[in-house]
């Protein structure tokens, strides 16, 4: 019996020194020192043993089972350090590495142009406001010189609430809102979505966006109108932009113009985008007509205004050379992710 002790012992020490893993010093654990292992085995049969060589093997066993025991936790202690200083060398942090790229978001393209004309506008003094989507017939037509048997109702063709209620066909009824609430001089510009029962093709969509105009002051002329507008154009799409106003009509200005730039494309020579004209039509203006003051109880005898609007979306794709209005309204991020 201590034959097979002293056996036992060596085979352990030797044994648990080649082990280089937990889970295998776990099994040599229950090997001699478990329940049914082999040094409990041997202990067992102790009760055979003649009774004067009992203690003396008995303390051999336990001088076994110590030494194994320390073996074990000794070859425990080294393999837990080495795993300790092997996931270390893993996880080692190199301050120089770039970091992971976070996918940033943008803001639309509607909404950083919008932001841009604002500023511009902001920049010549002028103060933004806004007005409602859902509005009164009143201030969509009526208080604009477009009373209900007005042929100019049908150009812009209209989403009727109810008789008194529109989704606004144009960013101008915020104007005699304006007047209204507002002593002159006013100067302000209106961003906000329009609503037109229009047929949805590459140029025309029926929610868009416009951006409105309006001085009103003593003394205000055309002048001031063509001197804004220029400057206007300059800041948006390059200091060589020119413009020019041609004759046109709106029920709320007298006399009227529409506003065209040189064609962003070609610099004036003419393409495809401009139809081989040089120019770009981008806003319709005109100095405001007496009758829209007396609505916003200012008196045309005193004072005198201009005003303007323009199509955000059609600037939009002149500016960024996009052919079709729909994409800004897809949402497909792949196009959104270019700007
Ligand atoms: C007006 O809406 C006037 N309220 C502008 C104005 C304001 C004139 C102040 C004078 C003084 P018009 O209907 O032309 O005007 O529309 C202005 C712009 O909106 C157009 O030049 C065009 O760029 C844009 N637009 C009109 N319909 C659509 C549509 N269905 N989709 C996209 N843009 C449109």
């Amino acid at each position: 019996m201590r034959e097979t002790l002293e056996n036992m012992r060596d085979e352990a020490i030797d044994s648990v020194a080649k082990i280089d893993d937990l889970k295998q010093l776990d099994d040599l654990r229950r090997k001699y020192l478990g329940k049914k292992g082999e040094l409990t085995k041997v202990l067992r049969g102790m009760g055979r043993l003649p009774a004067q060589e009992r203690p003396i093997i008995g303390s051999l066993a336990n001088e076994v089972r110590t030494l194994i025991q320390t073996q074990l936790d000794n070859q425990r202690e080294r393999l837990e350090e080495r795993a300790l200083e092997d996931r270390l060398s893993r996880e080692a942090i190199d301050v120089t590495m770039p970091g992971a790229r976070i996918d940033r978001g943008n803001l639309h393209p509607l909404t950083s142009v919008q932001n841009e004309i604002v500023d511009i506008f902001i920049g010549m003094g002028f103060i933004a406001v806004e007005g409602p989507d859902v509005e009164l017939d009143y201030y969509n037509f009526e208080a604009l010189n477009i009373p209900k048997d007005h042929p100019a109702r049908d150009i812009q063709d209209t989403f009727y609430i109810n008789d008194e209620m529109v989704l606004r066909t144009h960013t101008s009824p915020v104007q005699v809102r304006v007047m209204e609430a507002e002593e002159p001089p006013i100067k302000i510009v209106v961003p906000g979505r329009v609503y037109r029962s229009d047929d949805v093709d590459a140029t025309h969509s029926p929610i868009f966006h416009q951006i409105e105009g309006l001085v009103i002051d003593k003394n205000v002329t055309m002048a001031d109108l063509k001197g804004a507008l220029d400057v206007f154009a300059k800041e948006l799409f390059g200091k060589d932009t020119k413009t020019r106003f041609r004759p046109h009509y709106f029920p709320f200005t007298e006399p009227s113009v529409e506003v065209d730039a040189t064609c962003v494309t070609c610099g004036g020579d003419g393409c495809r985008i401009c139809s081989n004209t040089g120019w770009i039509e981008i806003l319709g203006a005109g100095m405001v007509h007496p009758n829209v003051l007396r609505y916003g109880n200012i008196d045309p005898s005193i004072y005198s205004g201009y005003a303007f609007g323009l199509g955000l979306d059609r600037i939009v794709n002149l500016k960024y050379g996009i052919d079709d209005i729909r994409l800004l309204y897809e949402n497909d991020v792949r196009f959104l992710k270019q700007f």
